[in-house]
């Protein structure tokens, strides 16, 4: 641990004389009040991860800017995170080759994730600094990455240490070829989000980039705090508008009815149980990736389909709405494996709403649907059914009503339920 601390103190001694210079200087006092200058910390997930990990390691990210804000340090609490534009995400399967810089008011409320957290969208940012240089030359950039020995070792405290890179490990800018930096780091990285913060102390570097920050865990996964960064995680509003009228027009659902009326602020929101729901039952049948990997945990769609039926026998529910990645035939197996006993149903995004809102977007509306259903089951360890069991929490249904997840198809329709993560005020 000491080596670590020398060895990042050295390195960013030697950044604050080689880098800063555009810049004013928050110690020695340069700054006038009103250019009291922001510093800017970004963050990026390695490629490959879906939007539902991604919203996870956001979390992980505001919590810690929440902490800096309120840091009595001056050169500590003047960081604004600015959110990583969302690009062409692997299970989107778009076709376009260019990237996208999908903003995050496409899909959450700014404003409200802004009144947890000092958060700003890339293009805020380009146009706080940006314009004036054209290109932007990121002061220092770590690639986390995970130690090597960590599982041989066995031992598990928090620690980072600047190494030689793994290979492979690079950044990407987010695919501008507007963005570089000069001061590229591997860390190696063990432990909770906020072991950052030394960096960010110990440097004077107005511009830093954590990229791979999926290697950095929750400080307090499940807290008051967490689910505060959580429940500011409003979508945007035309999102939840779709999903409004599609559960008033085809699932007899709305929020007086169902008793899942929110606050228009998330801070008023109160605790309580009493949620309803409408009137069927909300599905999530990961398929895909999922299917072809875990035989013992995902059902097939007929073994699904039986599990589902039961469901709506118990539960006394006609309707069972369902939230897929499946193909369009795999569905309609499903479908007619419960018509007509019951009534299958799946979001169909028109043209435009697909052209406007993408693939995360019809997501999203989709996630809004199961979180307001009756009861919800879910896929085994799937991110996605995560994200709508924290929706549900949120939105004050009974727990067992929210963590249920289909069996696999040798499991007779028994199996453990998920863990139970529930809200804390
Ligand atoms: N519209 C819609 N898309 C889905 C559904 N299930 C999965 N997807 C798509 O597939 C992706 C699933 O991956 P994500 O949940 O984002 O990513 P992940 O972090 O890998 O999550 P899991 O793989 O589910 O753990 C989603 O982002 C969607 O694009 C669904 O029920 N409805
Ligand atoms: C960098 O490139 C992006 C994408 O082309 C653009 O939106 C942004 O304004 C550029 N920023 C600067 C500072 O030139
Ligand atoms: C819709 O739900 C209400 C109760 O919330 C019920 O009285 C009404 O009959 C339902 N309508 C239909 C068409 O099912």
């Amino acid at each position: 641990m000491h080596r670590t601390v020398i060895f990042i103190l050295l390195t960013t001694l030697y950044i604050k004389y080689v880098v800063s210079e555009e810049f004013c200087s928050i110690e020695r006092d340069e700054c006038s009040d009103e250019n009291k200058k922001s510093r800017y910390l970004f963050y990026d997930v390695n490629s490959p991860e879906g939007f539902n990990l991604r919203r996870d390691v956001y979390i992980r990210f505001a919590v810690f800017a929440y902490h800096l804000h309120k840091s009595p340090k001056q050169n500590l609490n003047n960081f604004k995170l600015v959110l990583p534009p969302w690009p062409n995400l692997y299970h989107w399967r778009t076709k376009m080759s260019t990237y996208m810089y999908i903003p995050w008011s496409h899909f959450f409320d700014l404003s409200s994730l802004q009144s947890f957290a000092p958060v700003i969208e890339m293009y805020q940012f380009f146009d706080e600094i940006g314009i004036r240089y054209g290109e932007i030359n990121i002061d220092e950039v770590y690639i986390l990455q995970h130690f090597e020995d960590m599982f041989k070792s066995g031992r598990f405290e928090d620690k980072m240490e600047i190494q030689k890179c793994n290979k492979d490990f690079f950044t990407t800018f987010y695919h501008y070829d507007n963005i570089t930096s000069n001061n590229i780091k591997c860390l190696s990285f063990h432990g909770h989000t906020s072991q950052l913060s030394k960096i960010l102390e110990q440097s004077n570097a107005r511009t830093i980039l954590f990229d791979h920050a999926e290697v950095a865990l929750h400080d307090r996964f499940g807290d008051r705090v967490y689910w505060q960064a959580r429940r500011s995680m409003r979508f945007n509003k035309k999102l939840v508008k779709i999903a409004a009228e599609y559960r008033q027009q085809y699932l007899n659902s709305s929020d007086e009815k169902d008793s899942t009326i929110l606050q228009p602020n998330w801070k008023d929101d109160k605790p309580g149980r009493n949620a309803v729901g409408g009137p069927y039952l909300g599905v999530h049948l990961r398929r895909r990736d999922f299917a072809w990997g875990r035989p013992k945990d995902v059902p097939d769609i007929e073994n699904a389909a039986k599990q589902i039926r039961a469901l709506l026998v118990k539960l006394n529910l006609d309707v069972a709405f369902v939230a897929t990645d499946a193909s369009q035939t795999e569905y309609e197996e499903l479908r007619q494996l419960l018509e007509p006993d019951f009534t299958v149903l799946k979001y169909t995004p028109s043209k435009t709403v697909k052209q406007v809102h993408k693939a995360g977007g019809i997501a999203i509306i989709d996630q809004i649907i199961c979180a307001h259903a009756r009861y919800f089951v879910g896929t085994h360890e799937s991110t996605f059914s995560f994200r709508i069991q924290e929706e549900r929490e949120i939105l004050g249904f009974p727990v067992e009503t929210t963590f249920n997840r289909l069996c696999g198809s040798d499991s007779d329709g028994k199996c453990d339920g998920p863990s139970k993560w529930t809200i804390v005020y």
